[in-house]
C-alpha cells in the first residue's frame, strides 16, 4: 500500500496572513455542544475572541464563568434554536451525534439540527458559521489515495451522510443568503492519537483553535471546505485550501506517539477494511438493529 509521505511539515505555505489587521474578536459567538469533548476544550479557549461566549448543548452544562452564558437546548426543537441563536455573531456549530449511529438518531441531532441553526442564523442576521464536519463525510477513500475538498463526498455511514448534508446545506444558505461557513472535516482531535489510524488524522487541540479561530474571523472566506488535521508525517488529505485561504499553518505533529503506537499496536492486514479504507472502524460500523 502506497502511503503518501510530506516533505515538509511545519513551514509555512502562505505569504501574507489573511488575518493580518484582523480583529479577532466580537460581541457573541454561539459554541453548541459545549458539554462534548471538544467542546470543552474549545470552551476554555474561545473567550478570549469575544465577550460573551454564549453555550449550549442537550446534556448538562458546568456552572458558567466569567464571560460565558448557557443555555441548554435540543438542536431537534427548531424554537428553541431559534432563540439559541438570537443575538449571536458567530455560530461555531460542534452540537449533534459524533459517531456512526442508526439513521433515526443521526436524523433529528444532525440533519434536522443542522437545518435549524442555519435557518436561525437566516432570520437573527448571523454571517458566520464553523461547522464542525468530518472526514467520515470521505471516509470510503482508500487509505493510499490523497484526495482533496472538491472531491466527491464518499461517506462510510449516516454519520459521515449527514456531514455531507451540512457542507451542502452551508452552501445552500451562502447562495442564497451570503450566510458564510467554513466546513472543518475535523480528523481524530483528541489529547493524543491513540491508534495506528490517527497517526495520520490527528488533529491537536492547539491546532483546532488555530483553525476555530481563522474560520472565525478570516475576512471573505464564502463557503469553504477543509481538512482539521495537524502536520503528521503522512497525509491523506491535500489541505492547501486551509494554509491558502485561512493562512491555517499546523504546529502539532503525531510523531511524537508513533514510536508507542507501532510498538503496542501490530498493524490490521492490508485486506481489512478498517486498514484499507480512511475512515476506519466507521466504515464497518452498523447496520443497527438487524
Ligand atoms: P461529542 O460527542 O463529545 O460532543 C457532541 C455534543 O453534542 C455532546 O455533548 C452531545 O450532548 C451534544 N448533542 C448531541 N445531540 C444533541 C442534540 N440533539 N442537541 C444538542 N446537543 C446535542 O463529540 P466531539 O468529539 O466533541 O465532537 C464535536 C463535533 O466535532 C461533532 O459534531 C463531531 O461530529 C465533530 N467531529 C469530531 C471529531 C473528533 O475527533 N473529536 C472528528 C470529526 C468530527
Ligand atoms: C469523527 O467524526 C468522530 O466524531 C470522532 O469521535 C472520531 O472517531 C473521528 O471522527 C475519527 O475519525 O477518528
Amino acid at each position: 500500500m502506497t502511503t503518501i509521505t510530506t516533505t515538509t511539515t511545519t513551514e509555512p505555505r502562505v505569504a501574507t496572513d489573511p488575518l493580518e489587521g484582523v480583529r479577532t474578536r466580537c460581541g457573541r459567538i454561539l459554541l453548541t455542544g459545549a458539554a462534548g469533548n471538544l467542546g470543552r476544550v474549545l470552551r476554555e479557549r474561545l473567550t478570549r475572541y469575544c465577550d460573551v461566549l454564549r453555550l449550549s448543548d442537550l446534556a448538562a452544562l458546568d456552572e458558567v464563568r466569567d464571560g460565558e452564558e448557557s443555555m441548554r437546548c435540543d438542536l431537534a426543537d427548531a424554537a428553541a434554536v431559534d432563540a439559541l441563536v438570537r443575538g449571536c455573531d458567530v455560530i461555531v456549530h460542534l452540537g449533534g451525534v459524533s459517531v456512526e449511529r442508526p439513521f433515526e438518531e443521526i436524523l433529528p441531532a444532525n440533519i434536522a439540527g443542522v437545518y435549524h441553526v442555519y435557518e436561525a442564523a437566516r432570520r437573527h442576521g448571523v454571517r458566520r458559521v464553523v461547522f464542525a464536519s468530518s472526514n467520515h463525510v470521505t471516509g470510503f477513500y482508500r487509505q493510499d489515495e490523497l484526495i482533496r475538498p472538491e472531491d466527491p463526498p464518499r461517506p462510510d455511514g449516516y454519520y459521515g451522510l449527514s456531514k455531507a448534508f451540512g457542507e451542502q446545506l452551508a452552501r445552500f444558505y451562502f447562495d442564497r443568503y451570503g450566510i458564510e461557513t467554513v466546513s472543518v472535516r475535523i480528523g481524530s482531535s483528541f489529547l493524543e492519537p491513540k491508534d495506528r489510524r490517527m497517526l495520520t488524522s490527528w488533529l491537536g487541540y492547539d491546532d483546532l483553535e488555530q483553525l476555530v479561530r481563522r474560520a472565525m474571523f478570516v475576512p471573505k472566506v464564502g463557503c469553504l471546505v477543509v481538512y482539521g488535521v495537524s502536520a503528521n508525517r503522512d497525509w491523506w488529505w491535500d489541505n492547501e485550501a486551509a494554509a491558502a485561504r485561512l493562512g491555517y499553518v499546523p504546529a502539532q505533529t503525531s510523531e511524537p506517539w508513533r514510536a508507542r503506537i507501532e510498538n503496542e499496536q501490530p498493524p490490521l492486514p492490508e485486506t481489512d477494511p478498517i486498514r484499507r479504507y480512511q475512515g476506519g472502524a466507521f466504515v464497518v460500523a452498523g447496520p443497527f438493529g438487524d
